[in-house]
């Protein structure tokens, strides 16, 4: 074994953090390419949904929240990309993929917001979820990766809190509020266990991940974390949870859930979920439109390093 390999494993056992001028694996980098692009992809696309509330919301607050939520959305696409081109990875082609459709994003974004209550369940659920998947990733083994993830933590942090107490006003408000709220949770609980990925027996990165401290926790595991964190909160809402088999078990100490839908979830990650189009010709027009701001900042550039020089 090369010497770099030996002080790669030992840093990785020692949890210390691999740096980008590190030696690494080319599988290492690769797989931490392919998550941190898509994660970012997931920021960016993630704005869509809630964008699509922003002219719509019901009071001056609740535009403000959301714009800034959607705001953070697009930083946190920004650190994660940054973040991935510390790997040598670079930005267009990470764009060129996405739109191609050859670069992945997560699954839930591929879901519409009919009403104003998807928009507070997804600070609630969505948020929620990936703060359970983010805040162990603020461990994960790549520096660049677990730092963006602490600021992006406390962020999803607020979030989420803007979501539940958004949803608390609509489960204590009319009957039709209530039912708006229900109807949210009803749509958005299923696809919201599904951003945690296939079960662990069918999971084909998870092992390799965790065995170099990508991922500290499995899928099922987190999947059960959010779900502990979450039934609870349901029921303080006087809502109900969609799933008939959800039922606290004293022995375990977790809640037990029924069988997710993984034919659904195999074809939203393939493309056929009911927004994936809508979504990808968003972003693609997005890129497409934003060509000349792009080609007018690199000349800027050029001129300013030319006046330094
Ligand atoms: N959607 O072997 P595994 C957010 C793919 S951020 C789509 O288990 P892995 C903030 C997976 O890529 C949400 N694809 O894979 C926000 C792989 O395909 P590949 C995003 C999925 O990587 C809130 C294949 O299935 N968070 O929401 C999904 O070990 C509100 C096999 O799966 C992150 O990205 C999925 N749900 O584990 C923004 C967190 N699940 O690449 C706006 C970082 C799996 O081999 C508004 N990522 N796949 O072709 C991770 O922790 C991991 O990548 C997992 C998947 C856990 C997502």
């Amino acid at each position: 074994m090369s010497t770099q390999q030996e002080r790669f494993d030992q840093c990785i056992k020692q949890d210390s953090f691999i740096e980008p001028k590190d030696w690494m694996p080319d599988a290492y980098r690769k797989t931490l390419i392919r998550q941190i692009g898509q994660h970012g992809h997931s920021e960016v696309v993630g704005m869509l949904p809630e964008g699509n509330w922003i002219t719509r919301a019901p009071t001056l607050k609740r535009k403000a929240v959301l714009l800034a939520k959607v705001q953070d959305e697009a930083g946190h696409g920004l650190y994660l990309y940054s973040a991935a081109e510390t790997l040598g990875a670079d930005r267009d082609d990470m764009m060129q993929k996405l739109i191609d459709g050859k670069m992945k994003y997560s699954s839930i974004f591929n879901y519409p917001t009919l009403t104003w209550a998807d928009v507070a369940a997804i600070g609630w659920l969505v948020d929620g979820a990936a703060i359970v998947n983010q805040v162990a990733l603020c461990r994960t083994s790549y520096g660049p990766y677990a730092r963006a993830m602490v600021r992006i933590c406390k962020e999803e942090s607020f979030h989420q809190r803007q979501g539940f107490e958004a949803m608390m006003q609509l489960a204590n408000g009319t009957e039709e509020q209530k039912q708006m709220a229900q109807d949210a949770v009803n749509r958005f609980w299923w696809p919201a266990l599904m951003m945690f990925g296939p079960s662990d027996d069918n999971s084909p990165n998870s092992a390799q991940s965790m065995f170099w401290k990508i991922k500290l926790f499995s899928n099922d595991e987190l999947r059960q974390k959010f779900i502990d964190n979450t039934v609870p909160q349901v029921h303080q809402l006087g809502l109900t949870v969609p799933d008939p088999k959800v039922k606290w078990n004293e022995s375990t100490q977790h809640y037990e859930f029924g069988e997710i839908n993984w034919d659904e979830f195999n074809a939203v990650i393939a493309g056929k979920g009911p927004c994936n189009q809508e979504r990808l010709a968003a972003r693609r027009k997005a890129w497409e439109d934003g060509q000349w701001v792009r080609e007018s900042a690199a000349v800027y550039a050029q001129k300013q390093t030319a006046k330094v020089a």
